[in-house]
């Protein structure tokens, strides 16, 4: 009897969870939900944090040697927002039960994902203006689906970052932009990171829908909104006028207007290199997961400093607390 009488509350509680994700309210921290609705978010959103973190490095490549004073507070500007989306993220994921500190050492030891873009390499100054372009362009695109996401805390998180991002894409198509109007090699310079980045960044949206082992069931709980090809489509789309206002050229052959769909038509991504990146074969996974741990050792005293003048804070505190109530008393 327990046991049925548990698989019907169960039951039902699954009915009552997906009818008002189906009336499209929002599920908050406190609310019931099914297991496996909070593991796909606490898996979603950390990749996420992860990758805004790991994120910061092929661009923190270049602040040193940015080309002017204007060039470089943005850069650190960006950096730093990429800092601050991984925080809201991070604080987003803990709102489903899991602490910050296990979400840092799942990364440390490689055991988690972040996104496959991170990576690849910057090699020159235009590829910090393919970075904001493209992929803060692909970002957003994937983001602004999430503002309107089933969990409360994820949506939130996504409103305040898709406005940050937005600079970030214009900032990277306006280096873009004075590349293309200077010299004959700086415009290669631009054409050559298009060449590179373009692929990469259509990956980013992950497998194609047959493929997406999650879709249908993020999909069914409104955690995703669009499926990975409809949002890769939605980013060519708005991508391909962008690049033609920059006299650039997408290094795609099959790259096409098609007029009964409406949309453009575009070429096969090399999905052997896309699943080799994400299973750590990528031209600088080593590098980035070395940086991270380097990162976050030499960060152990600057962690080590922070509790002990929050302890001393506490301490401070108690006593004069303790000095109130002996007031009172
Ligand atoms: N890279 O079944 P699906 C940014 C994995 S933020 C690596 O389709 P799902 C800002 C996937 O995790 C960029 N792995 O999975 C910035 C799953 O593996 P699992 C990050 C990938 O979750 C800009 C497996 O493949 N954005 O760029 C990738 O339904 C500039 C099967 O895939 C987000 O994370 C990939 N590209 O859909 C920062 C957005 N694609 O977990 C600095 C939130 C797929 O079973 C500088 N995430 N995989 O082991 C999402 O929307 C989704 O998680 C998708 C994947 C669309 C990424």
């Amino acid at each position: 009897m327990p046991a049925e009488g548990k698989t019907i509350e169960n039951a039902d509680l699954l009915k009552a969870f997906q009818e008002r994700i189906d009336r499209d309210e929002k599920i908050e921290p406190k609310d019931w939900m099914p297991d496996a609705y909070r593991q796909t978010l606490i898996r979603q959103i950390s990749q996420h944090a992860h990758s805004e973190v790991i994120g910061m490095l092929p661009e923190g490549n270049w602040i040193p040697r940015a080309p002017s004073l204007r060039r470089k507070a943005a850069l650190i500007a960006k950096v730093q927002d990429e800092a601050g989306h991984g925080l809201y993220l991070y604080s987003a994921a803990e709102t489903l039960g899991i602490d910050r500190e296990t979400l840092y050492q799942q990364l440390l030891a490689g055991k988690a994902k972040y996104s496959s873009i991170f990576n690849y390499p910057t090699l020159t100054w235009a590829d910090i203006g393919a970075v904001g372009w493209l992929v803060d362009g692909a970002a957003i695109m994937n983001q602004v689906m999430l503002t309107r996401t089933s969990y409360g805390p994820y949506a939130r998180a996504m409103v305040r970052i898709c406005k940050e991002e937005s600079f970030h894409q214009r900032q990277g198509y306006e280096i873009l932009l004075t590349l293309v109007r200077g010299s004959e090699e700086q415009k290669a310079m631009a054409q050559d990171a298009l060449d590179r980045w373009w692929w990469p960044s259509l990956m980013m949206f992950g497998p194609n829908d047959a493929e997406s082992v999650h879709s249908a069931q993020s999909m069914a709980w409104r955690i995703k909104r669009k499926s990975n090809d409809e949002l890769r489509q939605q980013f060519v789309d708005a991508t391909v006028p962008q690049a033609e206002v920059l006299g650039l050229q997408i290094p795609d052959a099959d790259l096409k207007w098609n007029e009964d769909r409406g949309h453009y038509d575009f070429g096969e991504i090399d999905w052997n290199e896309f699943w080799s990146v994400v299973h750590g074969n990528g031209p600088c996974n080593r590098e980035r997961m070395a940086a991270y741990q380097d990162a976050h050792a030499n960060g152990a005293w600057v962690r080590e400093a922070a509790m002990a003048y929050a302890e001393k804070r506490q301490m401070r505190k108690n006593e004069t607390t303790g000095k109130i109530d002996l007031q009172v008393a």
